[in-house]
């Protein structure tokens, strides 16, 4: 059987920089990518207005100088295409795609208890044997189909957001149910409404979105990024959310109604997700929340010509924030047009899917096409669809049968050298992901140069370390508003999933500080076999 140092599971942006940083540290690596070409995400996700949350200048490598200075982004916050241009870019750059293996599903990833390597095989017959397997799966890339009675029965074409046509979809002169309205479908429908006959939005629970303030980097401000860089990522190492932006200096209590007034409109006109994050206590104190959430519901209710309209779109069932803030290009304004039909799917909720559309509070609407922006079974959907063996034939599914249990997210008890990036246990969606995914692969790296200086074979997380983790974890969520929405954080839109708080809140710096003090400590927490 073929060996290899490291197999890398996924070639998304985590996956790209594991291939790229542990060939330059002289490992054999092989990555499969279930995927038709690599980007993760970003080749998944090509619905109709896809743009990432976070600013171009961060969202981008920061591991090669040269990189950073030759990219142009054309845009604040880049568009899906943009985005999967520059990955494969990268990979070009760096001549990744010799050692990746494309449309190919790891299947299976079994332990060899008695020389603790790690077996792979994939839905193409191939297998490995490998010394590391590192899971660089996404944490938003195990996609959540509804569980709607009839659905298979729609004789129109049905497109989940996640895998969406290369080509496009023209919905053109088409009646179009969009059934989701969380991040996807806010960004989808504004764009599918310009095209659509008539576009009928099913809405289970509404939610905050901010406009996204973007624009056209011109070309003095990309000057100044590029200048700027040094500075720029180690604020942004040291921030809540790998970002180089810093919350208001005071509690949104302490300041007068002027200056917070101030604040948000700042903010606002800024554009974006750190609206949720202007006052620093925004998410651990309700009462600075509700100020938030006020400014927030005047803005929005100015640009609805409906108050009844408005209602609908108002959420009242959890604080600003507290799930993952959207962020739009006329989001709310598109349900003042005639064409777009807002339906409370919560009030009376989908009876069922017909051949010709959807039977919802006693009428039937009639439908062309259906888009489902449903969102995922996330952060560890993608994880437990494949069989991941460990010790004594444990899979991991079993292990994380009540919820997931890591230590730093890294490392998991009975998994020896299985590294888990980006997922449960550590900030993962709450900060940017490329600045994250940088420091899970450096991590890694390092620890597998750390175990060969020792003379050890591999790298365990300790059971004491892991319940210990999974306790900070929880505790520290507790203390914020987080928990407070049913969110998909949570697991709380998979049914039958357990209830548990996922990714570390302590924020991205503070966690980067714990992972390398674990690291000096001499890997504090794991075993060193
Ligand atoms: O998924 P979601 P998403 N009947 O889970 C509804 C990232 N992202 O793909 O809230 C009716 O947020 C569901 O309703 P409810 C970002 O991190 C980033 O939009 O469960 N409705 C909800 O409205 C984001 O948070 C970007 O009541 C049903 C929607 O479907 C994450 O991906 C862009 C239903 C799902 O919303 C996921 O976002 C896109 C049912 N049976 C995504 N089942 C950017 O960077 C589900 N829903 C900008």
């Amino acid at each position: 059987m073929r060996t290899v140092d490291v197999v890398v599971v996924g070639a998304g942006i985590a996956g790209l920089y594991a291939l790229q940083r542990f060939r330059r540290d002289g490992h054999s690596v092989q990555v499969y990518e279930a995927g038709g070409g690599v980007g993760g995400v970003w080749y998944w996700n090509r619905y109709p207005g896809a743009r990432c949350d976070v600013e171009s200048v961060d969202y981008s490598y920061s591991f090669d100088e040269q990189l950073q200075q030759d990219w142009d982004w054309s845009e604040k916050y880049a568009t899906q295409p943009e985005i999967l241009r520059y990955l494969n870019h990268v990979a070009d750059r760096f001549d990744l795609r010799r050692d990746i293996a494309l449309n190919t599903r790891v299947i299976d990833v079994t332990l060899d208890e008695s020389t603790l390597r790690w077996l792979v095989r994939t839905d193409t017959g191939e297998e490995v044997s490998a010394r590391f397997c590192v899971l660089a799966l996404g944490p938003l890339s195990s996609a959540n189909i509804p569980q709607i009675p009839g659905l298979t029965s729609f004789a129109g074409d049905v497109h989940h957001t996640s895998s969406w046509p290369h080509d496009g979809v023209d919905f053109a002169g088409r009646r179009v149910g969009v059934i989701g309205t969380g991040s996807s479908g806010i960004q989808a429908i504004p764009r599918i409404a310009e095209t659509a006959a008539e576009l009928h939005v099913f809405q289970r629970t509404p939610n905050y979105s901010i406009p996204a303030g973007n624009v056209p980097v011109d070309h003095a401000t990309r000057a100044a990024h590029k200048a700027g860089y040094p500075e720029r990522r180690r604020r942004s190492m040291e921030s809540g959310g790998g970002s180089p932006h810093q919350p208001h200096p005071r509690s949104a209590l302490d300041v007068s109604d002027d200056e917070r007034r101030e604040a948000y409109e700042k903010r606002w006109l800024l554009g974006g997700v750190l609206f949720s994050k202007t006052f620093p206590d925004q998410l651990t104190d309700l009462d600075a929340n509700r100020t938030a959430q006020e400014f927030w519901e005047q803005q929005i209710r100015s640009v609805i010509d409906d108050p009844a309209v408005a209602d609908l779109l108002i959420p009242r069932d959890h604080p600003i924030g507290a799930k993952r803030i959207c962020t739009d290009d006329n989001y709310f304004q598109t349900f003042n047009r005639p064409n777009v039909h807002l339906i409370d799917v919560r009030a009376a909720p989908i009876d069922r899917i017909t051949p010709s559309g959807i039977d919802v509070g006693g009428r039937s609407i009639e439908l062309d096409s259906l888009v489902l922006a449903t969102g995922f079974d996330a952060m560890t959907g993608s994880v437990e669809r494949i069989n991941v063996v460990g010790r004594d034939g444990e899979t991991l599914k079993q292990a994380w049968s009540e919820g997931p249990r890591t230590y730093l997210g890294l490392g998991v008890a009975g998994f020896p050298n299985l590294f888990n990036l980006t997922g449960p246990g550590s900030p993962s969606v709450l900060a940017n992901m490329v600045l994250h995914s940088e420091l899970h692969v450096d991590w890694v790296a390092d620890a597998l140069t750390a175990l060969d200086s020792v003379g050890a074979d591999a790298i365990e997380a300790r059971p004491d370390a892991v319940d210990g983790w999974v306790r900070e974890c929880s505790e520290r969520a507790a203390r914020t508003l987080m928990p407070e929405a049913n969110s998909w954080y949570l697991g709380a839109n998979i049914p039958g999933k357990p209830r548990v708080f996922m990714p570390f809140v302590g924020g991205f710096g503070v966690y980067r500080d714990i992972v390398e003090q674990v690291a000096a400590d001499g890997y504090r927490g794991f075993e060193l076999i």
